[in-house]
């Protein structure tokens, strides 16, 4: 056994020395980016709590967009959580919720009362349900890891059950979890083996903990800093400042992951709210410690208003697009090549092409926090529950950013694909029981 190397004396002797390693920013770049969220923040789009936690973990300065952002989440709240939102969801406006000083058991607005912890009980329930039945939750791992993290802070019951459940998937050979995935369930593990008493489940705990750390620090020896990639460091890094426990018998130089971070100009207002915390030092764990400070700056109500995109310049590029399907009913593949300004996005592409021929060519998109998500090419639409939607590839390899982000090259060729995202498997009812 792994964890025999960890017994409590270990752990004991440790608890008291090591400071918190990580990274340390300059403030600089923390107003930077923090700027950059506050920017972001629009009147007529959804209020991200991604972003709210974020600010709130970085103690920036109460403002308007603060203090707006937290009336539409509280009005969202009462109005949509228990009808139209996935469990990863509501947990998500829970944590930021906790990191507000707010009492998400009693979430008032718009006349409306509602304790968003039973929503997130039962919409956790109901991913451990089909967790333990199919192999497979209702949603993904990602979001019963931050539904147990969530439901852990708060304080309330059915987290341990989903973390025993996130501890095998991370010890079974087939899963093949993303580091994402690995890094939040990281997180709920680690509240779940401070908050149980249970011997058999802090094992089990500290072995999947002790797989996840030490399989994040091989990584980053491997890659020069990098853990997944660079939209996933945040994640990863808020991991591994707070499972400091678990790789005790290894030292962690964050030197080189953080200054890897450091080198990427993050834009994107998701991907700054999960990289932000760990540049001071925080995590999503902190989200239910923090010190609200009451104090507003005497900020005047900022506009709120929507920004115009930036122009590109004038030469155009040339992108060869193809979309194949193989996956479900009349297979196609079609390509075209289409003249787009340089420096435009890859929607600006899928767009073209759709002008040039919408028979072929349509698609629609779905506004998400990461930007425009394509939901449907030719008619054929991604499903939730066939765990279905179109990949885009570049040269064979998955693109690391969306349609929205993404600028082609001059001459390069983009692939849409429709296929499957993993069916988790591996798991079994054996050992789970005892938390059930
Ligand atoms: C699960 C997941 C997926 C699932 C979502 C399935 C589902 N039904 O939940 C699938 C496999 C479909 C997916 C697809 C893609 N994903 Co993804 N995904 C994630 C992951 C691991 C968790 C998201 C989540 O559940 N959040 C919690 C829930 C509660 O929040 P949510 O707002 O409801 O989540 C929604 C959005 O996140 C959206 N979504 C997921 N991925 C992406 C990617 C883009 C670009 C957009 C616009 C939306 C989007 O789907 C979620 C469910 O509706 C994140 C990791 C992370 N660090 O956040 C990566 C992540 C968001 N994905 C990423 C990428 C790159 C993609 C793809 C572009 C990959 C590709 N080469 O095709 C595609 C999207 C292509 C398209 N059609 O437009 C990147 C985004 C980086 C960036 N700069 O934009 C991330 C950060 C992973 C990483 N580290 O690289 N993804
Ligand atoms: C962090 O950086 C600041 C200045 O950039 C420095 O004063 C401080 O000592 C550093 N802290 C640690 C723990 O390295
Ligand atoms: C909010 O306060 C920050 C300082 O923390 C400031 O930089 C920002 O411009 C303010 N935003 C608005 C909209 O006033
Ligand atoms: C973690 O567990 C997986 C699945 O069993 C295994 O493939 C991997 O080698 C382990 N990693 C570490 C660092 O122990
Ligand atoms: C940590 O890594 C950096 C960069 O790789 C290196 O310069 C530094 O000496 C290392 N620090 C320690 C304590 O090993
Ligand atoms: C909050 O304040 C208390 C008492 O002043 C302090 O002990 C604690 O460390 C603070 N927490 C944070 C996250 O700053
Ligand atoms: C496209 O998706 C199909 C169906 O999932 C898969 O078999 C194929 O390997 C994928 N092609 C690429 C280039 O990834």
């Amino acid at each position: 056994m792994l964890s025999v190397a960890f017994g409590i004396g270990v752990l004991l002797a440790l608890a008291g020395g090591t400071a918190a390693k990580g990274c340390n920013a300059s403030q600089q770049l923390v107003s930077e980016l923090v700027q950059r969220m506050e920017d972001s923040v629009k009147v007529n789009e959804m209020p991200n709590p991604s972003i709210l936690l974020a600010l709130n973990l970085v103690e920036a300065t109460w403002n308007y967009t603060h203090k707006w952002l937290l009336q539409r989440i509280k009005e969202e709240a009462v109005t949509r959580a228990q009808k139209d939102m996935t469990s990863g969801k509501v947990a998500l406006y829970v944590l930021s919720l906790l990191s507000s000083c707010k009492d998400p058991r009693h979430v008032q607005a718009l006349g409306k009362t509602i304790n968003l912890v039973q929503v997130l009980q039962q919409k956790t329930d109901e991913e451990v349900a089909r967790l333990v039945v199919d192999g497979i939750p209702k949603t993904t791992l990602y979001s019963v890891s931050l539904d147990a993290l969530a439901l852990c802070l708060a304080g309330a019951g059915g987290y341990q059950v989903a973390s025993a459940l996130l501890a095998k998937q991370v010890l079974s050979p087939d899963s093949h979890l993303s580091v994402d995935t690995r890094a939040v369930a990281a997180l709920a593990m680690t509240c779940t083996y401070g908050h149980t008493d249970l011997q058999d489940l802090q094992e089990l705990l500290r072995e999947a903990l002790h797989n996840v750390t030490n399989g994040f620090l091989d990584e980053q020896e491997k890659s020069g800093g990098m853990i997944g990639n660079i939209y996933s460091m945040g994640l990863a890094l808020q991991a591994l400042e707070s499972t400091q426990e678990f790789y005790a018998l290894r030292e962690w130089n964050s030197t080189q992951a953080c200054n890897m971070v450091y080198s990427h100009d993050y834009r994107l207002p998701m991907a700054i709210a999960q990289v932000l915390p760990p540049l001071v030092g925080r995590s999503y764990l902190d989200a239910a410690d923090l010190n609200c400070t009451t104090g507003m700056s005497p900020n005047p109500e900022p506009s709120l208003s929507p920004k115009l995109g930036t122009a590109g310049d004038h030469r155009n590029i040339e992108v060869h697009y193809t979309i194949t399907n193989t996956l479900q009913g009349t297979p196609f593949s079609y390509t075209t090549t289409v003249q787009v300004p340089a420096g435009s996005v890859l929607l600006r592409v899928l767009q073209a092409a759709q002008e040039k021929d919408p028979d072929i060519f349509r698609f629609q998109t779905k506004q998400t926090f990461w930007g425009p998500m394509v939901i449907s090419i030719h008619g054929l639409a991604a499903d939730l529950d066939q765990r279905t939607y179109w990949e885009f590839l570049s040269g064979g390899v998955p693109l690391q950013e969306g349609v929205g982000t993404y600028k082609p090259r001059d001459g390069e060729h983009i692939q849409a694909n429709f296929t499957t995202y993993p069916n988790y498997g591996g798991t079994t009812m054996e050992g789970i029981k005892s938390y059930l």
